[in-house]
């Protein structure tokens, strides 16, 4: 079904694999097409619990292929080609209502670390790196990075990061709050398989509006935001998954939790 990424589904987990090892899957049109339809696919099949990226090989995703970039040619302007490809790759692993696991197995630069960025919980193999790599070819970050990064980092070290094109190691993106968690590389996978399963069994819609919640809060005063949460909190009352997880605790049982 698809080329440039491998996707597969099992137990309710998604697994989304970025697949140009030899250019440390570095995003094309055509990978970048694909990643779009893989999201949308997660987006609507209530199956997928869960959603790992990841990518194949030593690489998590070098951005922008400079080299299919330099041969494009044609009437669209680069503002067109990320409002048609990278803006929407950002957008749909942001505001997917399902939790979204970042599988980074290796260096994530450019648009890579705004894909990794745009996802919920970083789990890093020890070997990995975040590079802004913007600046060392002359560019200002695209990719949601401008948005997302000093929201991890705050503004200063953002900008320290972005001006000076430095690299980011494991150690120092779990210490700066890059990464949730550095594991070494070999128990990387199973280490996300482990928590996208825990994940995958818990309340998902629940998960789904927490996402919501947070996103929405960040523009709001806390007024607004104690508002907002009320509002939230009458759609999530009505879950399937609300009603057993009181249930199981007043049951003094394990819950089972459907995702609805
Ligand atoms: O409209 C627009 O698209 C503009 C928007 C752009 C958004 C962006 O993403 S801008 C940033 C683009 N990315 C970069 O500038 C990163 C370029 N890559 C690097 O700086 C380094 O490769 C890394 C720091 C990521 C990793 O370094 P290293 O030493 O581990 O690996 P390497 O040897 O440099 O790369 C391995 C191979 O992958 C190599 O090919 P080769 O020599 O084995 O045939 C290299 O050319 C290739 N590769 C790495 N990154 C890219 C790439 N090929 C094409 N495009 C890449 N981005």
């Amino acid at each position: 079904m698809f080329e440039f990424v491998r996707f597969a589904v099992a137990d309710g987990v998604a697994t989304l694999t970025l697949d140009r090892p030899d250019r440390l899957n570095a995003l094309t049109r055509a990978m970048t097409s694909e990643i779009i339809e893989a999201i949308k696919l997660c987006a609507r099949d209530d199956a997928i619990r869960c959603l790992i990226v990841t990518g194949a090989g030593r690489g998590f995703c070098a951005g922008q292929d400079l080299e299919e970039f330099q041969a494009l040619a044609g009437p669209e302007t680069v503002g067109d080609h990320l409002r048609r490809g990278f803006n929407q790759i950002i957008l749909g692993l942001y505001n997917i209502e399902k939790p979204v696991i970042g599988q980074i197995n290796g260096v994530a630069a450019g648009a890579g670390l705004g894909i990794a960025l745009a996802t919920d919980l970083r789990i890093a193999a020890d070997k990995a790196r975040f590079a802004a790599a913007f600046i060392g070819i002359g560019l200002a970050p695209d990719s949601g990075v401008s948005w997302l990064l000093p929201r991890l980092l705050g503004s200063a070290k953002a900008f320290e990061m972005l001006a000076s094109g430095g690299v980011i190691e494991a150690p120092d993106a779990l210490r700066l709050g890059l990464a949730n968690q550095v594991t070494p590389a070999e128990e990387l996978e199973p280490t996300v398989l482990a928590l996208a399963r825990r994940l995958a069994q818990a309340p998902t819609r629940g998960i789904g509006l927490t996402k919501r919640t947070l996103h929405r809060a960040a523009g709001l005063t806390l007024a607004e935001a104690l508002d907002y949460e009320a509002q939230v909190q009458d759609i999530a009352i009505g879950t399937a998954d609300h009603h057993e997880g009181v249930a199981a605790f007043l049951g003094k049982r394990a819950p089972h939790f459907v995702g609805r």
